[in-house]
């Protein structure tokens, strides 16, 4: 079995726990002294830095909510000087107020070494060839996997996304062997090559997948349809990005980088911490980074924590696949969407609030349809200028979300009305 950085990996828990404590209590004197937010926050909550001393003081400290984020947007959560930073990523898909995260050379050091963890995990070393196809720029999957693929050696292929044709050239003429990308565009990719009669020409053995919820089967499937295995990875902009878990040769679930990232779960409408074993809400706190460490950060996501032996060796806890998430939020495409973005847009164009949003996965890609209703007075325009409407609205919604919907205005009164909660959102994908 190969490890990326075996000691820490295969660590005995108490030399973990030891680790996370210290780490713990820097951090938390790091931020109480540079970050107004949080001294605000502890003193607020009645924790002082000196309280915290271990790992099992963790529950003493407050909840970050993504909320803080966008109040403090954009610098107000930064713990270093502007001077010692070298990059910042941000979150897909939400406008307005962005959630943007800041990196020193060190936070960009250790987000790497996650990454490269994980390529290692998948079978990856310095003869591979990794193909990475998670979007380049603000988005964290391009810019994360390419950091980790050059800690281990591998050569990268830096193609980000789109241009399918492209994507599969270069896979057979310089025979890419480890693929990384979404579930979904690695479906798409699947069907491409299979389309082509081009499969016997791939290297590939491994994907590392993530950004998005797939399921048991599409890892079947794709397995199947490009000769690989299929390994799952986790990340969220705010935390670091891709690689703050990473699935293993066992393929049951993800082992959390505890030594940058300690995970909890908490009952999500109490807070309430919940034992190992039990479903609830992803809360992660970051013990090694510099310029943008989050305490207790509520992702939103739904999992269960798991700290059953694995057949790989490594000790490092274990999350399981996600279950969904306590928002609404959708992730189409890779890109966050909220139903409330999509509803902005309608109403400030004077459409009523008559609308469904209906997801669906078509041929591996989803898709976004937008019914809204018309207002009584539109009804009588021509053809014409109701799909001119429909165009506008198009467009107004690429311009939010980064992506483009279908639109379709209804007759007025077409849409089922409820009686207690509308239901906004219909999701047909089967995952
Ligand atoms: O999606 C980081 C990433 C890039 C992860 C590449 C893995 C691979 P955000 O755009 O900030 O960051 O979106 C984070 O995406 O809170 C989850 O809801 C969802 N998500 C991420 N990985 C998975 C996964 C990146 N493996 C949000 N399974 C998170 C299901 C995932 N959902």
């Amino acid at each position: 079995m190969s490890y990326y950085q075996g000691e820490t990996e295969c660590a005995e828990l108490e030399r973990m726990r030891e680790l996370q404590g210290g780490r713990l209590a820097d951090t938390v004197k790091h931020v109480y002294g540079r970050v107004p937010y949080y001294k605000g926050l502890m003193d607020e909550s009645g924790v002082a830095p000196g309280d915290i001393a271990s790992i099992d003081d963790l529950p003493k400290l407050p909840f970050t909510s993504k909320d803080a984020l966008r109040d403090q947007y954009p610098y107000g959560m930064l713990a270093v000087p502007l001077s010692e930073t070298v990059r910042i990523q941000s979150t897909s898909g939400t406008t307005g107020k962005r959630v943007v995260a800041f990196y020193t050379q060190g936070d960009i050091d250790l987000w790497d070494d996650c990454c490269a963890r994980a390529i290692v995990a998948a079978g990856g070393g310095r003869e591979d060839v990794v193909h990475v196809c998670y979007g380049y720029g603000l988005f964290t999957g391009g810019p994360g996997l390419n950091g980790g693929s050059h800690k281990v050696g591998s050569l990268t292929l830096p193609m980000s996304s789109g241009n399918t044709e492209r994507q599969i050239q270069f896979m057979t003429d310089l025979g890419s062997t480890i693929l990384c990308c979404t579930p979904s565009y690695a479906a798409y990719l699947a069907e491409s090559i299979n389309g082509q009669g081009v499969r016997d020409k791939i290297k590939l053995k491994a994907g590392i997948f993530g950004a998005e919820a797939w399921s048991e089967e599409m890892r079947r499937d794709l397995e199947k349809n490009l000769g690989i295995k299929a390994y799952d990875i986790y990340g969220l902009t705010e935390i670091t990005g891709p690689g703050v878990s990473f699935e293993c040769s066992e393929q049951t679930g993800m082992h959390v980088n505890e030594d940058h990232f300690v995970p909890e779960i908490i009952d999500p409408a109490t807070g309430e911490v919940l034992p190992y074993g039990e479903k609830g809400e992803l809360v992660l706190t970051c013990i090694s980074k510099a310029a943008f460490p989050l305490l207790r950060y509520r992702t939103r996501d739904i999992c269960v924590l798991s700290r059953k032996k694995c057949s790989c060796g490594r000790t490092l806890i274990k999350m399981s696949r996600l279950m969904g998430r306590t928002d609404d939020m959708l992730i189409i495409r890779g890109v966050n969407v909220f139903p409330s973005q999509i509803e902005a847009v309608l109403l400030k164009n004077g459409m009523p609030p008559n609308y469904q949003i209906i997801v669906d996965r078509v041929h591996h890609t989803d898709t976004l349809d937008v019914q809204v209703e018309m207002p009584p007075e539109m009804f009588s325009d021509t053809v014409k200028d109701i799909s001119a409407k429909e165009s506008e609205l198009v467009a107004d919604m690429k311009s939010m979300l980064g992506i483009s919907p279908k639109v379709t205005l209804a007759a007025p009164r077409s849409i089922a009305r409820s009686e207690g909660k509308a239901v906004r959102v219909i999701d047909r994908r089967k995952i």
